[in-house]
C-alpha cells in the first residue's frame, strides 16, 4: 500500500523523470532527434494555421493537445504560428518532421497520418516540458521520424468476452497516441462469433450467445452489426488505424458450429462453449456445405472491410484436434493420396484461399511451421507465398523467422514470451483464471523484445512488424483489457517504431512515468510496475 502510494505521489509530482528536457515523455522514441537552441513561448492568443480538407483531423487534434496541455483553444488562422502541412516530396506514409524554433511548431508529413503522428509527438513533448518546468514554453527541437516496421498492431478478442463498441474506440484512441497502426479483432472463437454475416443469421443468432440465461448485457453475449464494424473502421481509420478481422477456422470454431452443427468432422458429437477451454470441435475438410458457408462469409468481411485484409486463424489445427479421426476426413486423404493429417489443411487452404483471392483479400494466418508438438522431421506445411504468417509460439520466433525467411512468407511478430498481454504482469495476477500456467510476463521483459533478433538485415528483411495479442479468456471488460495492455503496450509500442540504436530500458523507465500519470487522467486503467522502482 506504502508502496502504491509513493508511486502515484511519484507520478504527479514528477519526481521520477529525471531527463531535464522535453525529451522525457516521448513513446515509441522517435529515429531521429536533435534538440536545437532556444524556446518556442506558447501565448494565450495562439493560432493554428488552415489546413487542407484532409488535415482537419488531426488539426482537431491540435486543438485538442493545447486545451489538455494550457487550457488554449488556438483558432485556425490563415497564417498561424503552429503550421500543419502535407509535403509530398517526404518520402514514407508514416513519416514526420516536427519542428520547433523561436518563431513556432511546425509539422509536415507525406500523409495525413504522417501530421497525425507529428501532433501525437508534439503532444508528448509538451507533456515532456510540462513535468519538467510547467510553463507554456517548449525547447527547440527537429524531429524527422519514420518507423522501423510498418505494423504495428494490437490484437483484441471480443470473441472469448464481447467487448461494446464503444469500448473499443476507446482502446483505438490509446493505441493511436502511441502510433499503433493495426488492430486486429480476433471475431471468432469457440466462445463466440460476434460479427453479423447476413446470408447466414444464425452464426450470431445462436453463435453469439454463449449464455443465453445471462441477462444482458453480459460480455458472454454480443455481437457487431455490419454497421457497427463500418462505423469503427471509419473511426480508427481517422487515427491511421486499419482493422483486421479475423475469422479463426477450422480450429476454434465451436460457435460457429453450434450454429451449424452439420459441417463439424463426424466423429465429434457436441459443440460446447467452454470458457477458458480450446474445444476440440473443428470444421471436417471434407464437407462441401463447409466451403459454401466460408463463401459467403468471407463475401461479406470483403465487403465491410476495405483493408481488404482477412486473418483467418489456422492455429492449432494441423494436428492438435485430431482431424483424421473423422472417417470423412480420412476418406478425404485417401482419395487424395495423402500421408499426413497436415496435407489436410493444405486441401482446407487452398480451398478458402482461392476464396479470399476471389473477393480481393489479401491472407494472414497463424504460423504452424514451428509447431512444437510435431516430431523433428515433421511435414512442414506449404504456405502459398502471398500469405502473410504470424509467428507466435513461445520461444519459437527465431525459428520462424529462419523457415517464413525460406518460404518467402512475410512475418508478422507476436512472441509469445514477450507480446502475450494475456499473460500475468506478475505472480498473483490472474487469481481467478490461470487454468494452464500462464507465464509471468512482466514489463521489463516485453521490452527486452529484439524484433532483429540480431540478424542480418538480409535474413530478417520478411519481418513486417510487430503485434501484442490480448487473449481474452480472462478479459471479462475493457478496464481489465488496458489493465494487462499496459504499460507493457508501451513496451511493444516501441519495439515496432524505435529502432534498436535508440532503446534502452533506462531511457524507457524513466520516459513511462509521465505517460502512466497521463493514462491515469484519461481513466484508463494500468498496471503499477512497482518492481521497477528496484530494477
Ligand atoms: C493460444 S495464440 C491461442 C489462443 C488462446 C491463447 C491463450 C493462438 C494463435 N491461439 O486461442 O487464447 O493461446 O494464451
Amino acid at each position: 500500500m506504502k508502496k502504491a502510494l509513493f508511486f502515484i505521489l511519484a507520478l504527479f509530482s514528477g519526481l521520477m523523470a529525471p531527463a531535464q528536457n522535453n525529451l522525457a515523455a516521448l513513446i515509441p522514441y522517435p529515429n531521429g532527434v536533435k534538440l536545437l537552441d532556444g524556446t518556442f513561448r506558447i501565448s494565450e492568443k495562439e493560432t493554428v494555421s488552415s489546413v487542407p480538407a484532409e488535415l482537419l483531423f488531426a488539426a482537431e487534434a491540435l486543438q485538442d493537445v493545447f486545451k489538455q496541455r494550457f487550457g488554449l483553444k488556438p483558432e485556425r488562422a490563415e497564417k498561424g504560428r503552429i503550421r500543419l502541412m502535407l509535403n509530398d516530396r517526404l518520402e514514407g506514409r508514416e513519416r514526420y518532421r516536427l519542428t520547433v524554433d523561436g518563431k513556432g511548431i511546425s509539422i509536415e508529413g507525406s500523409t495525413p497520418a504522417g501530421v497525425l503522428y507529428g501532433v501525437m509527438t508534439l503532444d508528448q513533448l509538451l507533456l515532456g516540458d510540462a513535468v519538467n518546468t510547467g510553463q507554456r514554453k517548449i525547447q527547440a527541437v527537429h524531429i524527422d521520424d519514420a518507423p522501423a516496421y510498418p505494423v504495428r498492431a494490437l490484437m483484441l478478442d471480443p470473441a472469448r468476452h464481447f467487448l461494446p463498441v464503444q469500448d473499443v474506440k476507446d482502446y483505438i484512441d490509446e493505441m493511436a497516441r502511441f502510433k499503433y497502426n493495426r488492430l486486429q479483432l480476433h471475431l471468432t472463437d469457440d466462445q463466440g462469433w460476434r460479427i453479423e454475416i447476413k446470408s447466414r443469421p444464425e452464426l450470431t443468432g445462436i453463435g453469439a450467445f454463449r449464455n443465453a440465461k445471462a441477462q444482458t448485457p453480459s460480455p458472454d453475449n454480443g455481437f457487431y452489426t455490419q454497421e457497427e464494424l463500418r462505423e469503427l473502421i471509419a473511426y480508427a481509420a481517422l487515427r491511421n488505424v486499419e482493422i483486421v478481422p479475423e475469422i479463426d477456422v477450422p480450429g476454434h470454431t465451436a460457435a460457429m458450429l453450434t450454429a451449424y452443427p452439420e459441417l463439424r468432422c463426424d466423429f465429434l458429437k457436441d459443440s460446447v462453449f467452454v470458457l477458458g477451454r480450446t474445444d476440440n470441435v473443428m470444421l471436417s475438410a471434407a464437407n462441401p456445405k463447409v466451403y459454401e458457408v466460408l463463401d459467403d462469409v468471407i463475401r461479406e468481411v470483403a465487403d465491410i472491410f476495405p483493408s481488404k485484409t482477412i486473418h483467418l486463424g489456422g492455429d492449432e489445427s494441423a494436428i492438435e484436434r485430431n482431424w483424421a479421426k473423422s472417417s470423412e476426413n480420412l476418406a478425404l486423404m485417401r482419395r487424395e493420396g495423402y500421408t499426413k493429417p497436415e496435407q489436410l489443411m493444405e486441401f482446407f487452404f487452398t480451398k478458402v484461399l482461392a476464396m479470399t483471392k476471389k473477393y480481393g483479400l489479401h491472407t494472414i494466418l497463424w504460423c504452424e511451421l514451428d509447431n512444437v508438438r510435431l516430431p523433428a522431421n515433421h511435414y512442414l506445411l506449404n504456405y502459398p507465398q502471398d500469405v502473410t504468417l504470424v509467428s507466435w509460439r513461445y520461444g519459437l520466433t527465431p525459428k520462424c523467422i529462419e523457415l517464413t525467411g525460406k518460404s518467402g512468407n512475410a512475418l508478422l511478430l507476436a512472441p509469445g514470451e514477450y507480446a502475450y498481454l494475456d499473460y500475468p504482469q506478475f505472480k498473483n495476477d490472474l487469481p481467478e483464471f490461470n487454468n494452464w500456467g500462464m507465464p509471468v510476463t512482466p514489463l521489463r521483459q516485453t521490452y527486452t523484445f529484439d524484433p532483429t533478433y540480431k540478424l542480418a538485415p538480409a535474413d530478417r528483411k520478411h519481418i513486417i512488424g510487430v503485434m501484442g495479442t490480448l487473449w481474452g479468456e480472462a478479459i471479462r471488460d475493457i478496464n481489465r483489457a488496458s489493465y494487462m495492455t499496459y504499460p507493457r503496450g508501451l513496451a511493444l509500442a516501441e519495439a515496432g517504431w524505435t529502432r534498436m540504436e535508440y532503446r534502452g530500458w533506462k531511457s524507457f523507465k524513466d520516459r513511462i512515468y509521465p505517460n502512466l500519470a497521463e493514462l491515469m487522467k484519461r481513466g484508463v486503467s494500468f498496471r503499477v510496475p512497482f518492481e521497477i522502482l528496484e530494477d
